[in-house]
């Protein structure tokens, strides 16, 4: 049922609704049932009871100062006339929009670049010897994006020759760069350039090229105080400034370093859902979004030490399962199953089988410590940015220099809290397979082969049709919306009509949970160019490429396939269009700022708060395109939302004069199967 279905029933019946009203997912299911029959109040809940604040979601509250709140609703019936809204100030209610737009891409864009600065941190520590317990495990990587960041890998003999430059001095440099890339004040971020040329040149003709991370989210902050910026144009010009610092910067960098540092995933296989959680394991749950704490977690969990531990407190052994993007990390680098996304939480909780709950930082809800209180499970908060002011929530404080020692303590925690089950465990029987770690490089790989790595297979299959193009759907959960039906729909319209999936975040999991990231839901589920590649290739039709900072591997592979050939110059030019069909995290809103601003189509599911400002949202949606290349909509209904992507697309292959070859292949796979019928 849509989710608008699902509130007029609501209102219509003024009752509950049921638990299948609310997911798709059964085992999601499963535990609300069971979250209501023991009274453990969780999201679900207070989504009902508890209405979103009309103003605020048509982005025209201000309370940048004490004057106001100012709030500048649409009047109903929409503005007739000269529109005379406007705060104490005189702010408009573009300006007032825009600076909230503005305040989201500053905060998300902080989120993923103060997650990368961290990286980068222990990066350099552990490339000059100073931290144990890390190490720079993937020297292909390193040597790969090393001249990115202006770092030579190679030497002069001295009868001229060319060595090979010391790793260690390489890491080194590579990583006071990167370091310097947040308090760098002038000039352009160095990863900037990884983009196709013709998009360098026209952000530098624009003026949106980053100087550097810090500055740039500063200048969001400053801008938006009361009775600064006080033109919309202006500060979106910020805004991109920020997204693009967040995505060819803070986060591009994350990911690159964390490769170098845990390794660079591939493809491997594990399940998802709650399912993985096992009743006579000590089971934790790894939830948050910076891999520097659960690797130490999964390496401290096979310790023969930790192993005996638990099975001298009755447990079979250790269960690890990830929630969010640490979920995702630990997946693509270790196969480490997922427990569920966003908003399955507090539900992997009520199963009553969680001993631990170790969080750090991002998208981690205050009430799991609340419903934690209803059993025996134990959060354990990590990070000094992330605490939790509850008396039940331990803080056990993590420091890279005593990273595993410190993993064991949080492990050993864990373990001491398995004979205290207090009520009946209860965990859904479902678990999907699946299959992830499409970095870029193994996309590289698998499509070009063992020898050479290549993404001209990709393009063929675009050029002659098989593939009708590329959709990039992300992002989270949102409780206003049922949970991870955006997603599923979405993503079975887009491969049922050839289009290729790359996905990261909770979206990933959702089509883990789904079984969308099989090899074999290709003939299940995609168009028939689409399942015939897949075969072929022995890929999913939806490809796991990690967490929310690994988005930057989808603008890698965008650029990868630009610089093929064969589609264009630029990211604008391609068949491709992106997605987050039930965002709710400010950080959403600095990734589509940044594949917008890098020429691509974006789609947001539920609403963005631009309503109030008619102007201001025209701006975002029509303008930008004019400039850019790519612009936002906004969609709710989840097939409208696929089919919008896939004109989009259409209109590109258009463009690029690639559409007969379209219809030229559906007529070939139309022959083909009467003659395999004959
Ligand atoms: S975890 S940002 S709910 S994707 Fe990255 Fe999921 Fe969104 Fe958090």
């Amino acid at each position: 049922m849509a989710t608008e279905d699902v509130k007029k029933k609501v209102k219509k019946e003024k009752k509950v609704p049921s638990p299948k009203d609310l997911s798709i997912d059964p085992a999601t299911q499963e535990l609300l049932e069971r979250s209501r029959e023991l009274e453990v109040e969780t999201i679900f809940d207070r989504a009902q009871t508890m209405k979103a604040c009309n103003i605020g979601a048509q982005g025209t509250c201000c309370k940048m100062c004490a004057q106001g709140p100012c709030r500048l609703p649409l009047p109903k019936g929409g503005i007739e006339g000269e529109d005379t809204r406007k705060g104490l100030c005189g702010a408009t209610p573009e300006t007032i929009a825009a600076r909230n737009f503005a305040r989201m891409v500053a905060s998300g864009a902080a989120s993923h670049s103060d997650h990368g600065r961290a990286v980068a941190e222990t990066f350099l520590a552990a490339a000059r010897g100073e931290i144990e317990d890390y190490e720079i495990k993937d020297t292909v990587k390193l040597v790969e994006i090393a001249p990115d960041f202006g770092v030579e890998t190679t030497v002069e003999g001295e009868n001229g020759e060319v060595l090979d430059r010391d790793i260690k001095e390489i890491a080194i440099e590579v990583g006071e760069k990167a370091l310097a890339q947040w308090g760098q004040q002038s000039g352009e971020i160095c990863t900037i350039k990884r983009a196709p040329q013709p998009r360098y040149e026209l952000w530098k003709k624009l003026g949106v090229i980053p100087r550097g991370i810090d500055r740039e989210v500063v200048e969001i902050m400053h801008r938006t105080h009361m009775g600064v910026d006080q033109d919309y144009e202006n500060l979106v010009m910020q805004c991109t400034r920020a997204a693009l610092a967040d995505g060819w910067g803070g986060s591009m960098i994350a990911t690159d370093l964390q490769d170098v540092l845990f390794g660079c995933p591939y493809p491997l296989r594990s399940s998802a859902n709650l399912g993985v959680l096992k009743e006579d394991h000590v089971n934790i749950i790894i939830h948050g979004h910076e891999p520097l704490l659960s690797e130490m977690i999964v390496a401290a969990a096979q310790l023969p030490e930790m192993q005996e531990l638990a099975k001298e407190k009755g447990a079979a052994g250790i269960q690890l399962g990830g929630i969010c993007c640490t979920a995702n990390e630990i997946l693509i680098r270790h196969g480490v199953p997922l427990a569920g996304n966003y908003l399955q939480q507090e539900l992997a909780i009520v199963t009553g089988a969680v001993e631990a709950m170790v969080v750090d930082v991002q998208c981690i809800m205050e009430n799991v410590a609340n419903v934690a209180d209803c059993f025996h499970t134990k959060i354990i908060t990590t990070n000094p940015r992330a605490k939790i002011a509850s008396g039940n929530v331990i803080h056990i404080e993590f420091d890279e220099h005593t990273a595993f020692e410190d993993a064991k303590r949080i492990v050993k925690t864990a373990i001491e809290n398995f004979p205290n089950r207090e009520k009946e465990v209860v965990i859904p029987d479902e678990s999907s397979q699946l299959i992830a770690g499409f970095s870029y490089e193994a996309i590289n790989y698998h499509l070009g082969g063992t020898f050479r790595g290549s993404y001209t297979p990709l393009n063929d299959n675009i050029i002659n049709g098989r593939i009708r193009g590329i959709g990039g759907v992300v992002g989270c959960n949102n409780a206003r919306s049922m949970h991870d039906s955006a997603h599923i729909t979405i993503i079975k319209e887009l491969i049922k009509h050839d289009v290729i999936v790359l996905t990261t975040g909770c979206s990933a999991i959702a089509c883990g949970k789904a079984g969308l990231l099989t090899p074999e839901s290709a003939a299940v589920f995609c168009g028939p160019g689409l399942a015939e590649v897949c075969e072929t290739v022995g890929i999913p039709p939806v490809l796991h490429m990690g967490s929310c900072v690994d988005n930057s591997r989808i603008l890698m592979a965008a650029t990868e396939v630009v610089k093929t050939g064969g589609l264009g110059n630029d990211i604008s030019d391609l068949p491709a269009a992106g997605s987050a069909p039930e965002w709710m995290s400010e950080k959403a809103i600095s990734i589509g700022q940044y594949f917008v601003a890098s020429g691509v189509y974006v789609v947001f599911g539920g609403s963005l708060p631009v309503d109030g400002a008619p102007v201001f949202k025209d701006y975002l949606f029509k303008e930008l395109e004019k400039m850019y290349g790519g612009m936002w909509d906004v969609e709710e209904d989840p097939i409208k939302h696929a089919q919008k992507m896939i004109a989009h697309i259409d209109k590109k292959r258009k463009e690029l004069g690639i559409d007969k070859a379209r219809e030229r292949v559906l007529f070939d796979m139309a022959a083909r199967r009467e003659m395999e019928a004959a």
